[in-house]
Formats: structure tokens, C-alpha cells, sequence
């Protein structure tokens, strides 16, 4: 493409999606209002704030529990064609089980849905962003594998009550993120100790929660409704750190126990966990002394029913890492089961996230890895955003996403990976986890010292409306 001037390599296709994108606890506060039940990030930045940075959480949050049409009205404004949240379990049943709806919970995302499309917005919903109901953690949480009868009778509700207007379904929201809650006390909710273990009987649990809810919906109501259902899996680039086949091998791996763990089951020909995977949990639970291996085995039969349960992939994708073969973490842990040491090039763009370095190339070959790995399914880039720690001017931003979307965008014209749609996280700054409000990842900006949690645009905010109005990259943001 050197000689041609490329006009439409900064042009989104057609039928190409662009929105944006928040998660229930994050925004809504609410936390105890109208019969909502308690979830584990309730109790744990109630029991815990110290293990929340600013001591916060999200009792109020960005109210948009009742700034719900403020929100809809910022994504009008910035001409959204979808809006992705997630619904909160406890706030459509708060004791986690079916047996009592909470008809308040219903009605305030039935309004949510209609005001959406009052105002030309498709709706996508999140079923479960980290939120889990508080009696069912009491269970165990997520390693109980009875959890995914539960959530299944948590999305027949959804599909009931909401499926009529709303047509993209997306099961869970990054598990290897929240299977984290499971591996260590330190940081997200439900703060569980058991790396290595827990971990894994979570990842389980969840796989075979989201197959279920994809066979009801074919059962029940794919017929009538006509959606789609997919599920949310994060994954950073690894780039090998060298040239080496052990680099390159270790890179490899990394993708296969971050993504493969998830989507190789789903998305596969072959179905279940990927071979290197099992075998290398297999191996170091033997060496550890454990009769069988620490990872739970899927029977045939429970493979086949997982294989191909979805519509489309969605993937959060915001940064990149340099990948070497080594030792990492404790012994049992995933990161010890998956043998990469990972690590930043201090020249990378930094954001107020430790974690997030600005890479845009790694996005390009991502989406090819995952294109080839998994002969090239719709793909639904479910966010992809930037951290900084306040302003109106946020320059930071809008260069994070200029050159992530023009990476985007050379990955579907030149290399030709089916990539569906795209969500900025986030629409608005809030509740960032065990950040709390320290770092920001709004288009807007919400003042959280006013009661009234006004909502401001930020530059990105105006450059996004740009990108969404002419569908494509501002020639003052382009490469040549
Ligand atoms: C996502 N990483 O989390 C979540 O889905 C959002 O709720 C969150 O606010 C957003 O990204 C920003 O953090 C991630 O370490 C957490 O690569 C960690 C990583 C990626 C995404």
C-alpha cells in the first residue's frame, strides 16, 4: 500500500458499529435502593475500603441509576449507534436466584432500554460485569460449578423481560479479569485466596455458565427475538521479547492461557481448553503432588456442547507486552502454569494505569492473531480506552484513539479480519475498581465532589462525535 494513497483504509465500513461502553457498579450507585441486593463489590469496598486506592466505591458512583437519561443523552450527542452496559444481577434479583424478580430492577432497565431507542440507540447488554450477588459468593462464588445452573436462570429472566428490544447479548465480561478475584486477597472482589486453584475452578464454572445460556436462547428464544450472543474476553498483545522459539513459544503460551483458556473451548474447531493449556497443568500439578490436575477436566460431551456457542467474539483490548520464556509468580499459580515473563518498553506511552501502555500496533496484531487462530469469526471490539487523571484537555486520549482505530482499521482493510463494531471504554469517568475515582476513562468527565454528578465533554468526547459523524479518521490525525 505504499505507492496507493489509501482514502478508505481510514474509513469505517458500512455496516461497521461504533458506541460506547460501561459496566452497572462502575456508574450506577443505587447500591441499596428500590429492593437491590448486595454484590461482592458492596461488601468488599464496605468491608475493605483499603484495598480500594482513595477508599471510595460505588454507593453513588455516577448516579446514573437516576441520570439514566443524561447518559442516553450524552450518547446521542455523541451520535452512538449502540450503547454497551452491563445489568446488575442483584438489582434484577437480589438474592442471586430466580425465585423473587425485583420488578423495580426490571423496570429501571426497561426504561434504560426504551429511552435508548426512543433515541436511535441500540442497546447492548453486559449480563455480568464482575457484580455477582453476595448470597451466591456465600456459595463459593464462581468455583461452585452450580453457578451455572444459576446464571442461566439469571438470563432466562433477561431474555424474558428485555430480549424483545434488545438483540446483542454479551454472556460475561472479561473472566480471566475476575477469576482473579479467586487468586488473590489483594485486590478484586470476591478477594480470594486460592491461585491456581480457585482460579481455575472459576474459569469452569464460567465457560460452562455461558454455553448454557447460549443453548437457552437457541432453545427458548433465539427464534422470536433474532439476537446475537457472544461473550467479552480481554487479552493483551505479547510480543516475543527476542526472536528465540523459546520467545516466541512463551508468547504463544501466553495467549493460549489468557484468551485460549476462554475462547479456544468456544470458538475452536477442535473445542476445550487449548492442548498447552492442559498439558502444562497437568505436568506442574503432578510435580506438585496432586493426584489429578489442578485444572478441571471437560467431559467429550461437555465439549461438544460448549463448542461453537456464540454469534461473535468480543475483546477488550488496550495494551501490549514483551513476552521471554521464564518463571513467574507463586507455585501453584496461572502465571507459574503459564511460564512467560512479561514486560513493558519504558519508551511506550504511558497512562495513569500501571498497566496500560499506549501500543497502538499490538491492536493490528491481535486482531490478526485472533483472526487466524480462530478462522476469522465477528469480531466485536467490546472496549478499548485510555487512563488519565482528569482534565477537559485530554490530548492523551485522543491520540490513543486515532492510533488505535487506524490499527483497527488497517487489520479489517489490508488483512482482512471481521471486525464488527467498536466501544470506547468509557463513556463517562467512574468507579475504576480498586483505582476508585483516581484514574479516568470518560469521553466525559463526571465532577464526583458535586451531588448532582454533572457530566462534561472532554476533547476525546468532541473527536469521537467527529469520527462517529464522518465515519472516518480526521485527516489531521492521519499517518501520511
Ligand atoms: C477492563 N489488564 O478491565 C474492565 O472491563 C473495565 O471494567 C475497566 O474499567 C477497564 O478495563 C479499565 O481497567 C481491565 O490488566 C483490567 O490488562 C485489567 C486489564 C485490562 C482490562
Amino acid at each position: 500500500h505504499a505507492e496507493t494513497s489509501c482514502d478508505d483504509c481510514y474509513k469505517f465500513p458500512e455496516l461497521f458499529m461504533l458506541g460506547s461502553s460501561t459496566a452497572s457498579y462502575q456508574i450506577e450507585g443505587g447500591w441499596n435502593e428500590d429492593g437491590k441486593g448486595v454484590n461482592i463489590w458492596d461488601t468488599l469496598t464496605h468491608d475493605h475500603p483499603e484495598l480500594i486506592d482513595d477508599k471510595s466505591n460505588g454507593d453513588i458512583a455516577c448516579d446514573s441509576y437516576h441520570k439514566y437519561k443524561e447518559d442516553v443523552q450524552l450518547l446521542k450527542d455523541l451520535g452512538a449507534q449502540f450503547y454497551r452496559f452491563s445489568i446488575s444481577w442483584s438489582r434484577i434479583l437480589p438474592n442471586g436466584r430466580d425465585n423473587k424478580v425485583n420488578l423495580a430492577g426490571i423496570d429501571y432497565y426497561n426504561r434504560l432500554i426504551d429511552e435508548l431507542l426512543a433515541n436511535g440507540i441500540e442497546p447492548m447488554v453486559t449480563m455480568y460485569h464482575w457484580d455477582l450477588p453476595q448470597p451466591l459468593q456465600d456459595l463459593g462464588g464462581w468455583p461452585n460449578f452450580i453457578l451455572s445452573e444459576y446464571f442461566e436462570d439469571y438470563a432466562r429472566v433477561l431474555f424474558t423481560n428485555f430480549g424483545d428490544r434488545v438483540k446483542l447479548w454479551l454472556t460475561f465480561n472479561e473472566p480471566l479479569t475476575f477469576m482473579g478475584g479467586y487468586s488473590s486477597d489483594k485486590d478484586f472482589a470476591p478477594a480470594i485466596k486460592s491461585p491456581g486453584i480457585g482460579d481455575y475452578l472459576a474459569a469452569h464454572t464460567v465457560i460452562y455458565a455461558h454455553s448454557r445460556v447460549y443453548h437457552l436462547y437457541d432453545q427458548l428464544f433465539r427464534t422470536k427475538q433474532r439476537g446475537r450472543v457472544g461473550i467479552a474476553l480481554n487479552i493483551n498483545w505479547c510480543e516475543p521479547a527476542t526472536n528465540s522459539s523459546e520467545d516466541v513459544a512463551a508468547c504463544q503460551r501466553y495467549h493460549q492461557f489468557n484468551l485460549g483458556m476462554y475462547a479456544h473451548p468456544i470458538f475452536s474447531t477442535e473445542g476445550d481448553y487449548p492442548a498447552v493449556v492442559k498439558d502444562r497443568i497437568a505436568r506442574n500439578s503432578a510435580a506438585q503432588g496432586y493426584t489429578v490436575s489442578r485444572l478441571p477436566l471437560f467431559t467429550p460431551k461437555q465439549v461438544e456442547y460448549i463448542r461453537g456457542t456464540a454469534d461473535f467474539l468480543g475483546v477488550n483490548f488496550y495494551t501490549a507486552y514483551y513476552g521471554k520464556a521464564g518463571e513467574a509468580g507463586d507455585s501453584p499459580s496461572m502465571a507459574r502454569d503459564t511460564g512467560v515473563i512479561t514486560i513493558q518498553d519504558p519508551a511506550w506511552g504511558l497512562s495513569a494505569s500501571s498497566w496500560l501502555r499506549v501500543v497502538p500496533w499490538g491492536f493490528r496484531k491481535e486482531l490478526n492473531w485472533i483472526a487466524k487462530e480462530y478462522g476469522n469469526p465477528p469480531v466485536f471490539v467490546t472496549e478499548n480506552g485510555f487512563s488519565d487523571h482528569g482534565g477537559l484537555n485530554d490530548t492523551g486520549r485522543v491520540h490513543y484513539y486515532t492510533s488505535y482505530l487506524t490499527e483497527m482499521l488497517k487489520a479489517i482493510h489490508e488483512d482482512g479480519c471481521s471486525v464488527i463494531g467498536y466501544a470506547a471504554w468509557s463513556l463517562m469517568d467512574n468507579f475504576e475498581w480498586n483505582r476508585g475515582y483516581t484514574e479516568k476513562f470518560g469521553l466525559y468527565a463526571v465532577d464526583f465532589d458535586d451531588p448532582d454528578r454533572p457530566r462534561t465533554p472532554k476533547e476525546s468526547a468532541k473527536l469521537v462525535a467527529e469520527i462517529i459523524r464522518t465515519r472516518q479518521i480526521p485527516e489531521r490525525f492521519r499517518e501520511d
